[in-house]
């Protein structure tokens, strides 16, 4: 039998995976505490010993760690195996200061692995598909997450990495790919490549499993629309494991947060305090399975809620909300809290395409934020609404969005850079984050 292939995890009636939790909970926290001198020491310095922690009841009194933790120990402070033990590495993209490395054992990898199987299953794979991964290989976690889980499922798996659309689209068209996994902004990019081409007729595709940026309802329906497939939405970061930590089922309403090997809390990003289900806060994350860099409530910073109504498909872990954005993305301009996710709505409800870009500067102590948009290539051919009376529209839909003026420009097709990986949608030319 396949690893991953554990209906019986993924369908638990709460009360016993619960109980699977705190079982694994108790065990994983004596690990970390025998294991990691750091652990050791933040957890001495908060009082708490690995006896008072006696199942999930008990996980707030843990304390939490944070990515400056993270950094400060780069790059071995916080890994609980011998080196000897580690068969791999990935990193984050961090651009600034140190990076952040996680380690995995081999075991590490298989759950990491059947994580993203499992998530590919739910998007309707099998070993009868073609799955064709453009996320990029190598450090980056989208690569080598997604196509150790195709290979678990058994599907033909392309290892495309990012960028070189034209071999991107030969391939999907020779091969004959079914399942297409990226960030979301280069399957845009790919839909539009697509349709420019009318090879839309030539594709197989019938799903795409996009994630590692956040992306609005507005987007998936776009993308959905010019590939011709169903969107599903994918979840997960370097420190935890990377991608797979939670994913879409076919309602397509939330990603089920892989409960056995992951529990998560929503809290107060202000005061740390936990919040009831369905309130909206910081997505926390305690790994119960992990070997080699075992993160206990680690603060994601990603903002979202969390829901445990019952789903249609079966699945009884709990799910996330499509994050509303960072605690620590979030602008201020102006005064008001914008979140780019925000204004991306408004252009796409307006019939633009993800391709845009907000810059927010400081001039004489006094915000300015402007949005550059580009036209569609049929805004472009129709003469019949002037490019000033489709600024005011978006100005007006941004107004009633946010409550602030933005500068709206409306640029020609193609003007604005495309992103091979994650986008880059602000710039922020405040620096207001500068130490
Ligand atoms: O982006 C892992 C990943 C790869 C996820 C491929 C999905 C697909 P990092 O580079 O460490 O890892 O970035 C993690 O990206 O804290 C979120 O802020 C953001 N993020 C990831 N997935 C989503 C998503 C990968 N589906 C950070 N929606 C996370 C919104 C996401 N934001």
């Amino acid at each position: 039998m396949k690893n991953y292939y554990q209906p019986e995890l993924e369908t638990m009636p709460l009360e016993q995976l619960q109980k699977l939790q705190s079982e694994r909970l108790v065990k994983q926290v004596q690990y970390v505490y025998d294991n990691v001198e750091f652990y050791r020491d933040k957890m001495d310095e908060a009082g708490v010993k690995p006896g008072d922690i006696s199942g999930i009841d008990d996980l707030h009194k843990l304390p939490f760690i944070t990515k400056d933790d993270l950094r400060d120990q780069y790059p071995y402070g916080l890994l609980a195996v011998p080196l000897k033990d580690c068969v791999r590495i990935q990193s984050t993209s961090g651009t600034t200061g140190r990076r952040v490395v996680a380690f995995y054992t081999q075991e590490d990898l298989d759950i990491w692995e059947d994580c993203c199987a499992r998530a590919i299953v739910a998007a309707g794979g099998t070993e009868e598909d073609v799955c064709h991964v453009c996320y990029g290989y190598g450090l980056f976690t989208g690569g080598p997450g997604l196509n150790g889980g195709s290979h678990k499922v058994g599907c033909l798996t392309l290892p495309m990495s990012s960028g070189n659309t034209e071999r991107q689209l030969q391939f999907m068209t020779d091969l004959g790919s079914t399942i297409l996994c990226c960030t979301p902004s280069y399957a845009a990019n790919l839909g539009e490549a697509v349709n420019e081409r009318g090879m839309k007729d030539q594709i197989k595709l019938k799903a795409g499993i996009f994630g590692a940026e956040p992306w609005t309802e507005e987007m998936r329906h776009n993308i959905e629309e010019s590939l011709g497939i169903k969107a599903y939405d994918i979840y997960g970061l370097t420190e935890i494991s990377g991608p797979g930590v939670s994913f879409e089922c076919e309602e397509q309403a939330g990603m089920h947060i892989q409960e056995d090997h992951f529990i998560a809390e929503i809290i107060n990003p202000d005061t740390g305090e936990v919040l009831p289900e369905g309130e909206l806060g910081e997505l926390v994350f305690t790994c119960i399975t992990k070997k080699a860099f075992p993160l206990l409530r680690y603060r994601t910073r990603d903002l979202c809620w969390l829901t445990r109504k019952k789903c249609s498909c079966g699945r009884t872990h709990v799910r996330m909300m499509k994050p509303r954005g960072r605690s620590d993305d979030m602008m201020v301009v102006k005064g008001v809290n914008v979140w780019p996710s925000q204004i991306e709505t408004v252009l796409l409800n307006q019939g633009y395409q993800a391709n845009y870009q907000i810059v927010v500067d400081r001039v004489h102590n006094h915000d300015t934020i402007e949005v550059q948009v580009e036209l569609t290539p049929e805004m472009a051919a129709d003469s019949s609404v002037a490019v000033e009376e489709r600024e005011k529209k978006i100005v007006s839909g941004l107004k009633s969005m946010l409550g602030i003026k933005v500068d709206v420009r409306v640029v020609e097709p193609k003007s604005i850079a495309r992103s091979e990986g994650k986008a880059v949608r602000v710039i922020d030319k405040r620096n207001l984050y500068q130490s």
